[in-house]
């Protein structure tokens, strides 16, 4: 048997932090993404350069972003044909160019700086500016407006998203936060973190990594602001990534790309928090309720866990019933099968089936289930 756990993310220990790799560009960084190939870009905001390197610190690409000195890269995202999407932030400007350099499109909505982009999974932009998040498509169509109003200082810097495309935004003067925003845009939490923060990374575990430019230092925090960690960084840190293994990639004024690995990587998505990760999920966001609910009855019968990541109202939600009586037939093999497991008595499968065959109030209900149960997860 396995018990639940609170759908709430915890806090997870990372372990002590190893510097991987130390990559001096000698030229100013302000914003990183890390491409498909693991590849990782960053802009350079004196120099006015796009960079790209490997993993291992070879310089594999190099384009001029600007030469004019009221043009200016700041943050970057590259997008799921490897374009580098760019903000020019002096110019208001959002400058999308292929991996070598060549424009491909350019749009400016804006009256006053922004600061940072991020691509969404279905390849629209998010904008970071003067109090705003908002959403463009990638020719500059606006989509939505987000957060405006939650950054009392009049300031949106660093934007990411967490696994399940929730998004996080810097409120970088003090009292500093991240203020967090679900897919469609509603406000979730404001988390406090150390005054004077430039950009934030998220991990599979929903954990926290804040630039501090400041105090040359960087946070992490876990989903709900716990103060894990914090690393000194020389100089100045300002961007900052996370990929899928956990490794850390920071850069700043100083001109260093520095990678750290932690030595206990975070663990890989779980959306329902049952302890069972998403790919090896049967039902990766499972009905988690207390008890075993049949149509409108409540049985009283605690809902378990399986190891396979189902609950028994997930298997009871995933009958596919012609007409009840098959439905209850399904409900009686179900139960036998769990009480011949030892998972329930012979009393709480009466009570289960007992509320399965009451059909003046399964009916209407079991119509909805097929129909939840045919849908696509
Ligand atoms: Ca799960
Ligand atoms: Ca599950």
């Amino acid at each position: 048997m396995v018990v639940l756990v609170s759908g709430a993310r915890s806090a997870q220990a990372l372990g002590p932090l190893t510097l991987l790799q130390d990559i001096n560009t000698g030229q100013s960084i302000v914003g990183i993404a890390l491409d498909g190939n693991g590849n990782i870009r960053t802009s350079h905001n004196i120099e006015g350069t796009i960079k790209t390197h490997t993993p291992a610190g070879v310089q594999i690409g190099n384009f001029v972003f600007s030469t004019t000195p009221f043009e200016s890269p700041d943050g970057l995202a590259v997008d799921a044909a490897g374009n580098s999407v760019v903000v020019d932030g002096n110019a208001f400007t959002i400058k999308t160019f292929t991996a070598g350099g060549a424009l491909v499109s350019q749009f400016s909505d804006f009256t006053t700086n922004i600061w940072d982009v991020v691509v969404l999974p279905g390849g629209d932009y998010l904008v970071s500016g003067n109090n705003f998040i908002r959403r463009y498509t990638p020719g500059g169509t606006k989509i939505a407006d987000i957060g405006s109003g939650f950054f009392s200082s009049g300031l949106t810097w660093g934007l990411d998203l967490d696994s399940f495309g929730n998004i996080y935004a810097v409120q970088p003067i003090a009292p500093s936060s991240i203020e967090k925003f679900d897919s469609s845009g509603t406000h979730l939490a404001s988390i406090p973190v150390a005054d004077y923060s430039k950009d934030v990374a998220v991990d599979n575990a929903g954990n926290m990594y804040v630039t501090h430019p400041g105090i040359d230092r960087v946070n992490i925090y876990g989903p709900t602001g716990t103060l894990l960690d914090a690393i000194p960084v020389y100089i100045n840190p300002r961007g900052i990534e996370v990929d899928s293994s956990g490794k850390i990639y920071v850069v700043g004024t100083g001109g260093n790309i520095f990678i750290y690995e932690p030595s206990s990587p975070p663990p890989p998505p779980d959306a329902d928090g049952d302890g069972v990760s998403d790919d090896q999920d049967a039902f990766p966001h499972s009905n988690t309720g207390p008890t075993v609910v049949v149509g409108v009855c409540d049985t009283g019968v605690t809902n378990q866990g399986l190891p396979n990541g189902a609950t028994f109202n997930d298997l009871i939600g995933a009958i596919v019933a012609k007409h009840h009586g098959d439905f209850v037939s399904a409900v009686a093999k179900l139960t036998n099968d769990w009480m011949k497991a030892g998972l329930i008595s012979g009393s709480q499968k009466g009570r289960i089936t007992s509320c399965a065959a009451h059909g003046a109030t399964a009916a209407p209900a079991l119509a909805q289930r097929t129909a939840t149960a045919a849908a696509p997860s």
